[in-house]
């Protein structure tokens, strides 16, 4: 099946072995191996999930758009290493970026980064720093795209009024009588409500800049130099849009402040690594420090926290809904996910008074 699929790239050579790739909990990403002229290449295969992108086109666009924009500034600092540095998409032979197959899923393809890796969570402080920075460096690369051409792949990504209004919905529909099941997580929700004003004042009377971001900071959406542990390519670029770099800010937060994963059972494991928030801080005020507003760098810990509580909401949405969003590997992996949020996000309240310190040491 997949092997069809590749037919329709233009990629030289003889098709070898295809295999799942990475842990996105979204797309079906496949890593594809060529025979070409005797060395074996690899491509990433990408089948972008219609249910979550209703308009797969335009995740492609912007795709472009972001992608060439930065290898443009690549170009200009005389780069010597840009196809590891930045995404590369791969033509297909209708002369697009994309392949719909006839199941009227779309594909595309991207060079496979050699030498490089990803991780799940944090194990060092350079780890973080790498990657924040890399984080940091793509917000400033795109400082000056035409953000009137990015559009908008996820309506309400990240406005966390929206995200309460879904869940509202959602306990009120009480389609697999889970409600039932997770009062204790409601009231977690309940009693941080709050957290969604602010944010919602300072993007509508304009005191926080919308820039273009990449929305889903995961640590595992930056590639990282085998040799060297440098940040490389940022990944996944799905969700890039218009958006606060609260959002950004806070995801990475999410995804590498605690030492274990975000479906971690044992809640004892879980808390906000100070050492580690300050490695982050460090490496994405290393790039922005100079582009960032005062309001932007002084609402940074409220943006963990809108983050944080914003992903608990959303797993504990898809838990109630039956799972109808992120893929699960057991009946109540949604739910864990939540709870495991909402430990990140108690362990976030109670050290943001030291969080704010360091957020001043790198001003
Ligand atoms: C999804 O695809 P993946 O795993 O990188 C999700 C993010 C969540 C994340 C939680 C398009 O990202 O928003 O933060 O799971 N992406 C989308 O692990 O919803
Ligand atoms: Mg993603």
């Amino acid at each position: 099946m997949i092997k069809s699929i590749t037919n329709n790239f233009i990629i030289y050579g003889d098709y070898l072995n295809s295999k799942p790739f990475g842990s996105g909990h979204i797309n079906d990403t496949l890593l594809v191996t060529f025979n070409q002229a005797g060395e074996e290449v690899s491509y990433i295969f990408r089948k972008i999930n219609k249910n979550v992108f209703k308009n797969p086109e335009a995740v492609i666009d912007n795709t472009l758009l972001v992608t060439n924009h930065i290898r443009n500034k690549l170009e200009q600092e005389n780069t010597n290493d840009i196809s590891r540095n930045v995404v590369t998409l791969v033509k297909a032979k209708n002369n697009k970026y994309y392949y719909v197959d006839e199941n009227d899923d779309y594909w595309a393809v991207l060079l496979f980064i050699k030498n490089a890796y990803t991780v799940d969570y944090v194990d060092t402080k350079d780890q973080a720093y790498r990657a924040s920075k890399a984080f940091g460096k793509f917000t400033k690369q795109l400082s000056d795209i035409d953000s009137s051409k990015i559009k908008e792949t996820i309506p309400n990504y990240h406005n966390l009024k929206s995200r309460l209004q879904v869940f509202d919905n959602a306990i009120e529909a009480d389609v697999a009588a889970r409600v039932g099941l997770v009062s204790k997580e409601i009231a977690d929700v309940d009693k941080n409500r709050s957290l969604a004003d602010k944010i919602a004042i300072l993007l509508n009377d304009g005191s926080l800049p919308i820039r273009i971001i990449h929305n889903d900071t995961k640590i595992n959406n930056v590639m990282l130099d085998e040799e060297t542990n440098k940040g490389l390519a940022v990944i996944d670029l799905d969700t890039v849009m218009p958006g606060t770099v609260l959002y950004d800010f806070g995801d990475m937060i999410r995804s590498s402040g605690s030492p274990v994963e975000e479906d971690e059972t044992d809640i004892s494991k879980i808390n906000m690594r100070i050492n580690i928030f300050e490695a982050i801080v460090e490496g994405y005020l290393s790039e922005l420090k100079d582009v960032l507003t005062n309001v932007e760098i002084e609402n940074l810990v409220y943006g963990v926290e809108v983050i944080v509580y914003e992903q608990a909401i959303r797993f504990l949405t898809d838990y109630i809904m039956s799972d109808v969003y992120y893929s699960i590997k057991y009946e109540n992996h949604n739910l864990d996910r939540a709870r495991n949020q909402f430990a990140l996000l108690d362990s976030i309240q109670k050290q943001k008074l030291e969080m704010e310190k360091i957020v001043n040491k790198y001003i």
